[in-house]
């Protein structure tokens, strides 16, 4: 299975590891680049000494290629981009915004730079910008979204783009990655079948939720404030979605959500936390390895691409 992205990041499998928010720590990604894919480091809303922190830890445990996820929402986000370059990290990421004031910083330190995107829009805006790939990622996602599904985003954006594109969004298994190849793609992104991984740090209460979880269990918080969310629905989304109905404004409505994913993910609070997941939890049968992962859906897609 070796394609641009492979050949781009020096990884063996086309398999990427979602920078998610308190979930992508150093012992998840250095499991899943041990395992032949890409691990990333979720820098989240953390301080810059943090994830520098987090980037020599990691370099502990892997000699494999990794990179690191800039949230662009993150009031640290300039310390971060600075720091990913001190470390000498090989691969950024970003989420939730547009990175273009960084590229050159980046560029010219060599780090390959993959923006994941929400839209055929943004994805040209990012090639023209010095993109080495994006990561286009459907509304099935977990976490904070766009408004285009993944089989509807990934062929639009292949089509638009020179370079190469990872699908993100509604994957879980080799089905999901023969698909994603079949639509133009070189690599895929999973997040939520990582979350319920055995290396994973998240709390115990939180990876049975998502092995629990059906099709219909996820629901999208925040269509108000325009950062919508998608999580598994609790008695935190049912409050949110009231309070929304009734018009609250953001500041009322971020008061329920301030330290929530910490909340879920550190302390397994399944009830007034917020489980972020996507549609595709209800896939997720079990907590594997992340080689176990990597393995099984490496092998389940090569079995079904040979017989196209
Ligand atoms: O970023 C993500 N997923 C995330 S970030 C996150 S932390 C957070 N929590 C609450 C509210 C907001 C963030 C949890 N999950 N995925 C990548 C992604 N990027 N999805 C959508 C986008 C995106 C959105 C707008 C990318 C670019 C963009 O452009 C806006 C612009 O500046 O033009």
């Amino acid at each position: 299975m070796k394609t641009r992205i492979t050949e781009l990041l020096g990884i063996e499998y086309p398999v990427i590891q979602g920078g998610m928010a308190w979930v992508a720590e150093h012992n998840l990604a250095a499991a899943v680049s041990n395992a032949g894919g890409l691990g990333l480091i979720g820098a989240a809303s953390a301080p810059a000494e943090v994830v520098r922190e987090e980037i020599r830890k990691c370099k502990e445990l892997t000699d494999k290629p990794f990179g690191v996820n800039i949230m662009l929402l993150n009031p640290n986000a300039p310390e971060v981009a600075q720091v990913v370059v001190e470390e000498g990290v090989r691969v950024v990421t970003t989420g939730a915004g547009n990175p273009a004031k960084y590229m050159e910083l980046w560029k010219q330190a060599g780090v390959k730079v993959i923006p994941v995107i929400a839209s055929v829009a943004m994805a040209k805006m990012m090639e023209r910008a010095g993109a080495d790939a994006v990561v286009a990622e459907g509304m099935e996602s977990g976490g904070h979204i766009g408004a285009t599904t993944t089989f509807a985003l990934i062929p639009q954006t292949v089509d638009a783009v020179e370079i190469p594109v990872i699908a993100a969004g509604g994957i879980a298994d080799g089905r999901g990655l023969a698909a994603a190849f079949m639509l133009g793609a070189e690599a895929v992104q999973m997040g939520t079948r990582f979350v319920a991984a055995k290396e994973s740090i998240v709390h115990p209460n939180y990876k049975e939720k998502i092995i629990k979880a059906k099709d219909i269990d996820s629901t999208v918080t925040g269509t108000t404030t325009g950062h919508p969310v998608r999580c598994l629905k609790n008695a935190m989304t049912r409050e949110y979605q009231r309070l929304e109905k009734e018009g609250a404004d953001f500041m009322e409505l971020e008061k329920l959500t301030l330290g929530s994913l910490r909340k879920a993910v550190i302390e397994g609070d399944v009830t007034g936390g917020t489980l972020m997941a996507g549609q595709i939890a209800g896939l997720v049968k079990r907590e594997d390895s992340c080689a176990e992962i990597i393995q099984e859906i490496v092998g389940d897609a090569e079995k079904l691409l040979k017989g196209c």
